[in-house]
């Protein structure tokens, strides 16, 4: 009896400190048995984690892309409409009519928004691209050009935007990293120096005090020998010394983009990556989780199979990791249909859409085994180790 009782108080203690819950469930006590009918996002509430996906504003025509997708989650994604060149397609007109019926969307279903994204290297309009390459923009103008940029879009949403990936994919990775170490990479960094990082989140603050404000990158998943070809120590380094110069940096996204081909993380090397950058002072997030796999010729009953248990393997490694570190705020899917995924048209290497079946549900938007590896572990996971997230004030 003794133990059994003492367990009980520290379950009502850890829902006490953590102010109580918000939803459906106390931390560690469903309001009902999980299922195979539990929604993700009625299991992810009970840790206060946030589970996400990234939304295709045209998809959310078909009604039951458009239940699942404000049904299963509770934060969501603009997939591409936040993007420079939609926003902005000619200099000086902005048209936010596609963000604004992604906005409608989640906030008609109760959503937090991530903010994607203030400024990135891919997706920029030609006006701007070409107007550098052929120097009727010079590199004065554009640091202005970023600056309003910045300033008018996180303006435009202030206030309805939870976390902004303000910088996205800045630095190099280790295969094209040049002089054998990482650096900075792309349009901004060869026209604006590296200074650029620092000044977008100084201009993304005055415009939204109350967002969090995230650096966003892929191949940040785990820490690897802390060498020069590391790229999680870079961006460590990087969000280190942004902090020390109080540049006000409140986040770090890891996109998580994994294939089954390559990896083999251990939700201990996942886990310590988060555990690390929450000893910075910055919370940190999964933004884009999918994972690939390759596809063989002719998908046979004796591949298929391996395939998704490898896959479901990955996702739920990614959450263990998560889960670990109470400073990992969210766990966001890119899109979560195979129909729709952006790895049908991608080519990864060896043909376009040759690395594919990436998310979570198949074409016909049924469970794959990767998501009832999310809901279980989703279901099973609690105190004393998992504890729900700790709330992120924006300049922590
Ligand atoms: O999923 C997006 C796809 O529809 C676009 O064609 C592509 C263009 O670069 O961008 C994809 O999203 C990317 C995201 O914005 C940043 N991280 C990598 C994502 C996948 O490429």
């Amino acid at each position: 009896m003794r133990p059994r009782r003492t367990l009980v108080i520290g379950l009502a203690v850890v829902a006490a400190l953590s102010g109580g819950a918000t939803t459906t469930a106390v931390a560690g006590r469903p309001a009902s048995p999980p299922s195979q009918d539990s929604t993700l996002r009625a299991l992810a509430d009970r840790h206060r984690l946030a589970i996400g996906t990234a939304i295709d504003v045209d998809a959310l025509d078909d009604p039951q892309y458009r239940q699942i997708a404000g049904t299963d989650f509770s934060t969501v994604t603009a997939e591409n409409v936040m993007k420079w060149e939609v926003l902005e397609p000619v200099r000086g007109q902005y048209d936010w009519s596609q963000a604004e019926k992604f906005m409608a969307f989640a906030k008609s279903n109760d959503q937090r928004v991530r903010g994607h994204v203030l400024v990135w290297n891919n997706q920029l309009p030609a006006w701007l691209t070409e107007g550098v390459a052929d120097g009727s923009i010079t590199k004065t103008e554009l640091r202005g050009i970023l600056r309003n940029h910045v300033k008018t879009v996180a303006g435009h949403f202030k206030g309805r935007i939870w976390q902004w990936d303000v910088v996205n994919e800045a630095v190099t990775d280790s295969f094209d990293a040049t002089d054998g170490r990482i650096g900075y990479k792309g349009f901004w960094a060869q026209n604006l120096g590296p200074g650029y990082v620092a000044d977008a989140f100084r201009w993304a603050r005055e415009a939204d005090p109350k967002a969090l404000l995230f650096y966003n990158d892929y191949n940040i998943d785990a820490f690897g020998d802390g060498g020069p070809l590391d790229k999680t120590q870079f961006v460590y380094d990087m969000v280190r010394d942004l902090r020390r110069k109080g540049v006000p940096i409140d986040g770090v996204g890891s996109q998580a983009h994994l294939s089954t081909r390559y990896g083999n993380y251990s939700a201990f090397q996942l886990a310590d990556m988060h555990l690390r950058f929450a000893k910075l002072g910055v919370a940190t997030a999964l933004t884009e989780v999918d994972v690939r796999n390759l596809l063989p010729e002719t998908q046979t009953g004796d591949t298929v199979n391996p395939l998704l248990q490898a896959q479901a393997y990955d996702y739920a490694a990614l959450l263990q990791g998560c889960l670990a570190s109470r400073q990992c705020i969210s766990y966001t899917v890119w899109g979560f249909d195979d129909g729709r995924s952006w790895t049908n048209t991608w080519d990864f290497g060896s043909g376009p859409g040759r690395e594919a079946l990436a998310t979570i549900r198949d074409a016909s938007y049924q469970p794959k085994l990767a998501y009832r590896a999310l809901q279980a572990e989703l279901a099973w996971a609690g105190p004393p180790l998992v504890l729900p997230r700790v709330t992120q004030p924006p300049g922590r």
